[in-house]
C-alpha cells in the first residue's frame, strides 16, 4: 500500500511532451519582490506542492564551483526546500580551491556512495566530462545547473536565463552609466568558468558588432578567480594600467564587492562605474553609494529548487530529456527544454533581477 501511494504521488508529477521549442527571452525587471517574497517565492507551502513522496528514497549529489560562496549557499537552500517537499536527501560540495580536479575528485566520491542524481555547477566545461560520462554509464543522473558540463556529460543543463541577455543586460547599462563613450574592462571569476566565458562572449561579440558601442574602447578581461583578494588586486592592477577607465562589468558574485571596494579606495567612484552579477547583501552599500548604480542576478534559490525537481523527476524516469520536454515545478510556468547553442540540452528560468537604489534593500535578507 505504501509502495502504491509513494507511486501513485510520484506519477502527479506531470511531465508532457510539447513541440514548441521556445526562444528564451529575458528582461531584467525593475521591481524587487519584498524580501519575504524572494525567500519564499521558490518554495510554496509544502501542502500547495507536488508530491511529498516523490524523491522517497532518492540522493542527490549537489556540487559547487566552491566551498563558502554565499550564492551557492543560496543555490543549497533551494535544493533544502525541495527536498522537505519531495522527501529526497542530497549532499552538498565544493572545492576550496575552485578546481577542476577538487570537483572531479567530489564527483566521484558521490558515484562511490550510489548516489541516484548529480547537479553540478562546473568550474570547467569540458574537464568534467570524462568523470560525468562515467556517472552516466553507471545509471546516475546528470544534471549541470548554473555553469555548464559539456553536452556529452550531462542529461541537461539548467540556467538562470539566456547568456546573451545575461550579458548584453550588464554591457546595455554600464555603457548607459558611461554615456556612450570610454574605456570599459570586465573582471571575471576563474579563466575557464562555463558561464562567465559564455555571457562574456556575447558581450565582447556586441562590443565589436553593434553601432551603439562604438565609442567604447575595450581593454579587456582580468580574472579575480572569485576571490575577493585576488578581485581586489586586479582591478586596483587594471586602474593603474588605464588610468581614464570608465566602466567595469563584473559578472561574479564574489568579485563584485572587491571590485567596488577597490574603486573607492583609489579613489576612482566619481570616474569609474560598474555593474555585474551580485548578491543584494554585500553590495547595497555600493548600490545606494552610486558606484554600482545597478546590478543584476536571478534567484539563485530558485535554480536550487528547479534543479531538485528535474532530478527526482528524471530519477523516476518521469522526465523524458528531449527537446521540447516540459516539468511543472511549483511557481513556476513554461519550464520547456531547448536545444542549446552547444548542441546539448538546456532548460532556462528565464527570471533575471535588477537591484538598484530603490530594490536593493528587499533583498539583502532572502540573497
Ligand atoms: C559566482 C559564481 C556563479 C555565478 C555567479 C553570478 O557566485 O561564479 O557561478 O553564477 O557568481
Amino acid at each position: 500500500m505504501k509502495k502504491f501511494l509513494a507511486l501513485a504521488l510520484a506519477l502527479c508529477m506531470i511531465f508532457a511532451l510539447c513541440a514548441c521549442g521556445q526562444q528564451a527571452t529575458t528582461t531584467a525587471t525593475e521591481a524587487a519582490p519584498a524580501a519575504a517574497e524572494a525567500a519564499t517565492e521558490a518554495a510554496p507551502a509544502a501542502e500547495e506542492a507536488a508530491p511529498a513522496a516523490a524523491g522517497e528514497g532518492i540522493t542527490i549529489g549537489v556540487v559547487y564551483k566552491q566551498s563558502g560562496n554565499a550564492y551557492f549557499q543560496a543555490g543549497v537552500s533551494g535544493f533544502q526546500q525541495a527536498a522537505d517537499e519531495l522527501g529526497f536527501t542530497f549532499m552538498h560540495d565544493g572545492p576550496d580551491d575552485s578546481s577542476n580536479d577538487g570537483q572531479e575528485r567530489i564527483i566521484r566520491n558521490y558515484i562511490d556512495q550510489g548516489v541516484d542524481a548529480l547537479c553540478i555547477s562546473a568550474n570547467d566545461a569540458a574537464g568534467l566530462v570524462d568523470v560525468c560520462k562515467e556517472a552516466k554509464d553507471a545509471g546516475i543522473v546528470v544534471l549541470s545547473w548554473d555553469a555548464k558540463v559539456d553536452p556529452d556529460g550531462r542529461d541537461l543543463d539548467i540556467e538562470p536565463a539566456s547568456a546573451k541577455v545575461i550579458g548584453l543586460t550588464q554591457l546595455e547599462f554600464i555603457v548607459g552609466e558611461m554615456g556612450g563613450e570610454g574605456q570599459l574592462a570586465i573582471v571575471s571569476a576563474g579563466a575557464t568558468a562555463p558561464n562567465q566565458n559564455l555571457w562574456i562572449s556575447f558581450i565582447e561579440e556586441a562590443l565589436e558588432t553593434d553601432e551603439a558601442y562604438k565609442n567604447i574602447e575595450y581593454v579587456g578581461t582580468v580574472y579575480g578567480d572569485d576571490d575577493y583578494t585576488k578581485s581586489y588586486d586586479v582591478t586596483k592592477a587594471l586602474i593603474d594600467q588605464y588610468p581614464d577607465l570608465k566602466g567595469i562589468i563584473v559578472p561574479t558574485t564574489n568579485g563584485a564587492p572587491a571590485v567596488a571596494k577597490c574603486i573607492i579606495d583609489e579613489g576612482k567612484d566619481d570616474q569609474i562605474k560598474m555593474t555585474g552579477l551580485t548578491l543584494a547583501h554585500d553590495m547595497a552599500e555600493y548600490i545606494h553609494g552610486g558606484v554600482a548604480p545597478a546590478t543584476f542576478l536571478w534567484n539563485p534559490i530558485e535554480l536550487g529548487y528547479v534543479s531538485s525537481y528535474v532530478a527526482v523527476a528524471a530519477v523516476n524516469g518521469e522526465f523524458d530529456f528531449a527537446e521540447g520536454a516540459t516539468i511543472e515545478v511549483p511557481g513556476f510556468e513554461g519550464l520547456t527544454v531547448e536545444v542549446s547553442d552547444d548542441g546539448g540540452l538546456i532548460l532556462y528560468l528565464n527570471k533575471l533581477n535588477k537591484f538598484d537604489d530603490s530594490t536593493v534593500d528587499a533583498w539583502i535578507d532572502a540573497l
